[in-house]
């Protein structure tokens, strides 16, 4: 059975349709948690054409395609990088290149090669021929982690439709190859077998994706009802959001640990030094006292050059953060790459449409800087560490300000029969005096424009008393 779905089996001449051979150890379609998609000691060389890129920012992909082969589980045995004015049509690299990286394989006794950028299914197809291994491209393992670590039902049909949509183009590429070789074959119909499978392939696919796409659809609507619900409650929402492996989800479980639900451990999420730990959007109430209780979300992180089947397919995901009241950015200080992640997170926030809400920066991970001083306050940044819980307080402040950008305090004096609204206002507020009268319940807060609007008719105006 193919990972991709239980019906469609899209095998053809060892080859499978998106051009990627099957991995030898594959088969654990019940995601057990066993993240090695290939066998334990199975090896990679990462491979790369540098066109014009300077030589420094190269070789940080680079090492980031390494850092994806790793999670896939893959061994990373070797580099290869070519510097070149042009692609080489036939085989990405030039000839030269393919046999330095035929020696390298059989030197490191490599199972497979990963390509830095992407290929032509045409080239994946010669290139194995030639090398007589494995070929992926970078959108191939991220997409390979990404089937791996889907949990959620919304995560899987995320990542089976990013998949199929990856592979039809593929397939269609496949099938011109097809064609031009029935060409002679002196059949009535000048399809070729191999042809013919591939087009009841094809059709089975596009169903699949318009299958999955409907049923995805009513997800997302569910999760606009809860979204309803929970501007409803009031709450202030703040998202997480960041570059991959920058401690999103660490910042999350630290603060669960010092406030969140007493006695829920299990509320926690899944936090591991590697890249795309995280799939799925968890939300949490956080509520530390004398700060501004508020929901906190935490979801897939970003990375450069995200395959366009994903980004379309994790939309819905990725636009969590779009719903936010504030941006928790989570940047990794200790990645000598931090200020080109800070890049390609401010071009990801405005992808989805994301980019007029207030960030608050958060430069994560400074305790591994032995001469800096933390936690340490910047205007809107943070240098702290979510790990060693250094500089909460002092981010639960600057979340409460940023938060109260429009707020005023103000004095309410509601009657004993606003008994909800007064239980409303200190789920919400931090109230920082409450008197008892005859009258009613007088409270001083500080409060958003729109809910002192809504009270306006409570306020009291302590002048005149
Ligand atoms: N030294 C140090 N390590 C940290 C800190 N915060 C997180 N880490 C480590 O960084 C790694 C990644 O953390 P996660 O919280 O899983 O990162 P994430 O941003 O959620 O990553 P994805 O879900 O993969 O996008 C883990 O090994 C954490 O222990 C920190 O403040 N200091
Ligand atoms: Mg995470």
């Amino acid at each position: 059975m193919t990972q991709w779905g239980s019906k469609i089996d899209i095998e053809t001449d060892g080859l499978r349709a998106d051009g990627l051979r099957k991995p030898r150890s594959f088969g654990q379609d019940d995601n057990s948690g066993d993240l090695g998609l290939f066998n334990a000691r199975a090896r990679a060389i990462v491979a790369g054409l540098n066109l014009n890129t300077p030589r420094e920012e190269y070789d940080i992909s680079m090492h980031e395609l390494e850092e994806l082969v790793k999670a896939c589980g893959l061994e990373a045995a070797g580099v290869l990088i070519q510097s070149a004015q042009a692609v080489t049509h036939r085989t990405y690299i030039g000839s030269g290149k393919v046999e330095e990286l035929r020696r390298m394989i059989e030197e490191c006794d490599a199972d497979i090669v990963v390509f830095n950028e992407t290929l032509s299914p045409m080239q994946v197809r010669n290139l194995e021929e030639i090398l007589d291994t494995e070929v992926l491209d970078r959108t191939g393992i991220i997409l390979q982690i990404f089937s791996e670590r889907a949990r959620t039902r919304e995560a899987r049909l995320q990542v089976e439709s990013a998949r199929l949509q990856y592979m039809l183009p593929r397939l269609i590429g496949m099938r011109k190859n097809l064609s031009r070789q029935g060409g002679g074959s002196g059949r009535l119909s000048n399809k070729g077998a191999g042809e013919e499978q591939l087009e009841l392939d094809r059709r089975h696919i596009e169903h699949r994706i318009a299958e999955l796409q409907k049923q995805l659809k009513n997800i997302e609507t569910e999760r606009q009802t809860q979204r309803a619900r929970r501007l409803n409650s009031g709450l202030p929402r703040v998202s997480l959001v960041g570059y991959t492996n920058a401690g999103k989800s660490t910042m999350m479980n630290t603060l669960l640990e010092h406030y969140g639900e007493q006695g829920h451990p299990e509320r926690k999420v899944f936090e591991e030094d590697m890249l795309f730990a995280t799939l799925d959007t968890t939300i949490r109430r956080i509520d530390a006292p004398g700060h501004r209780p508020f929901l906190l979300s935490d979801t897939v992180g970003f990375i450069s050059d995200l395959p366009t089947p994903l980004v379309k397919a994790f939309r819905s995901t990725l636009e969590e953060a779009k719903y936010a009241d504030l941006l928790l950015e989570i940047i990794d200080y200790s990645d000598p790459a931090y200020e080109q992640q800070v890049k390609i997170t401010r071009d990801t926030l405005a992808e989805i449409g994301a980019s007029d809400i207030p960030v608050l920066y958060v430069y994560n991970k400074a305790d591994r800087d032995p001469q800096l001083q933390i936690p340490r306050v910047h205007d809107e940044r943070i240098y702290m560490s979510a790990k060693y819980a250094i500089g909460l307080e002092e981010l639960l402040s600057l979340i409460d300000e940023a938060l109260s950008a429009d707020h005023q305090e103000a004095v309410l004096l509601l009657p004993y029969d606003q008994g909800a609204k007064l239980h409303e206002l200190q789920a919400k507020y931090v109230i920082d005096e409450t008197e008892y009268l005859p009258e009613g319940v007088k409270i001083r807060l500080t409060l958003s424009q729109a809910d002192l609007k809504d009270l306006k008719r409570y306020s009291v105006n302590e002048d005149k008393e």
